[in-house]
């Protein structure tokens, strides 16, 4: 006899406040994503509530007598998580737990959940390891970690039981300990990255699942794992570009972006954004197919001025054309969006276009150039190293030469260390 054994899912209800505060399309626009998310950490969406309420409920978010009714509808329906679209106090949380008597999560919690699943390097598990911490830290009850250990499942994977169950001393002290593990990490990439100077670095962002890494796969070679899931790229991967034969760049992709991200994530993940951070141009990959893409870029573009790349060159890379039928759309795009190219990752579609966009800004920002010291400076020379990959040095008897590549920028640093 073979046995079967059923792959259990979780049967997830979601709840969504409209507090009139956003139009009705916009809250199911909101609650539609988060069905997706729950998805991607495995839950199918049993129920999507939508409760209509001027405020919030400090006690019960969408009211008690509201509460009391899902109640119900949970029991019969064998429901074993709620999850929320905004974020819970963890007075909301308790008391809500209590009621429903089950795991109830919110926005936050889930992505961070989604974030613990999908982290395979040291690296990012030890950010998603510090967001999660410093999101639990304040939700620490008595009521959570019984009911963790009770039901499992999505919002209780990462840190694990023994650490819930230590007391805030031990957790704060687990947490400045990971800051520290990160900024080693940093340290670390900092050292690698200060032979990048003379190359032109450019970052991959954007909403997640907009095609980033099938992007970046398909200008580079390399092998990085795409799929149609949220999150499935946590880690930046670096590669360097031949964009003509004397002329590299450096490329990277990097952890998509959604709204609401929780602040603690992007605050952990400092480390694997400074790729964003320290570009010199930004492809921000948009899916035009998707019907909410506008909405996308606000997210995106309010998330880089957070971590202040607002004052970055970007250029827009809607993707995904080949499966848009409306010639409209596509007008329009090309219309409203200036610096911006349409393109297919997969299909390879405009990319020629896409790399001489690249080549274009790579000419304007890439200089060469060449310049004479006095032999006793030997500290400025060492200097240009810090900017600029230099590509000669001469010495002859009473000079150095030295022939360098760097961008405009530093160029600029340049000039200023030799004139000091
Ligand atoms: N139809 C179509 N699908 C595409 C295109 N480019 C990417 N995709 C699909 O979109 C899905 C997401 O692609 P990824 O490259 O993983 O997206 P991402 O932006 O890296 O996503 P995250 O890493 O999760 O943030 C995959 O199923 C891809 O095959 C395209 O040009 N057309
Ligand atoms: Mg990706």
């Amino acid at each position: 006899m073979i046995e079967v054994t059923k792959k259990t899912v979780e049967r997830a209800m979601l709840i969504a406040l409209d507090t009139k505060e956003f139009s009705k399309e916009t809250v199911e626009e909101h609650i539609e994503e988060l069905e997706e998310l729950a998805a991607t950490a495995g839950a199918e969406t049993i129920f999507k509530i939508i409760q209509t309420k001027r405020g919030i409920d400090p006690a019960f978010y969408i009211g008690k007598g509201k509460a009391e009714e899902l109640a119900q509808l949970i029991e019969l329906n064998e429901i074993n998580i709620v999850i929320f679209d905004d974020d819970l106090t963890p007075v909301q949380v308790r008391n809500l737990e209590k009621l429903f008597n089950r795991k109830v999560i919110d926005r936050s919690g889930l992505i961070l959940d989604i974030f613990a699943s999908r982290a395979k390097t040291k690296e990012a598990k030890t950010q998603v390891e510090l967001a999660q911490l410093q999101y639990m830290l304040p939700r620490l009850t008595r009521a959570w970690t019984h009911l963790s250990k009770q039901y499992g499942g999505i919002g209780t994977k990462g840190p694990g039981e023994t650490q819930i169950e230590t007391d805030r001393r031990l957790i704060r002290t687990r947490i400045s300990l990971l800051k520290n593990k990160l900024e080693k990490i940093e340290a670390h990439r900092m050292t690698q990255s200060s032979g990048r100077k003379g190359f032109l670095r450019i970052a991959i962002a954007g909403y997640t699942n907009a095609g980033k890494s099938t992007l970046f796969n398909l200008l580079t070679e390399a092998n990085v794992f795409a799929e149609n899931k949220l999150f499935a790229t946590l880690d930046s991967t670096t590669r360097s570009l031949d964009i003509d034969d004397t002329h590299k760049i450096l490329i990277s992709d990097t952890v998509g972006f959604i709204r609401k991200l929780p602040a603690h994530l992007i605050a952990s993940f400092k480390s694997t954004l400074n790729e964003v951070r320290d570009a010199d141009i930004i492809l921000h990959v948009i899916d035009i197919s998707h019907p909410y893409f506008e909405d996308h870029i606000k997210v995106v573009d309010e998330t880089l001025k957070e971590f202040g790349s607002a004052e970055k060159r970007v250029i827009k890379v809607f993707n995904k054309v080949d499966i848009v039928s409306d010639k409209s759309l596509i007008d329009f795009v090309k219309n409203v969006y200036k610096e911006s190219v349409i393109i297919s990752a997969s299909r390879g579609i405009n990319i020629s276009s896409l790399k001489t966009m690249l080549k274009n800004i790579l000419n304007e920002n890439i200089v060469e150039e060449k310049i004479e010291l006095p032999l006793t400076a030997t500290k400025k020379a060492s200097q240009i190293h810090e900017f600029a990959e230099v590509l000669k040095t001469e010495y002859d008897d009473n000079k150095i030469q030295i022939i360098y590549r760097t961008s405009r920028q530093n160029s600029e640093k340049i000039k200023k260390i030799i004139a000091y």
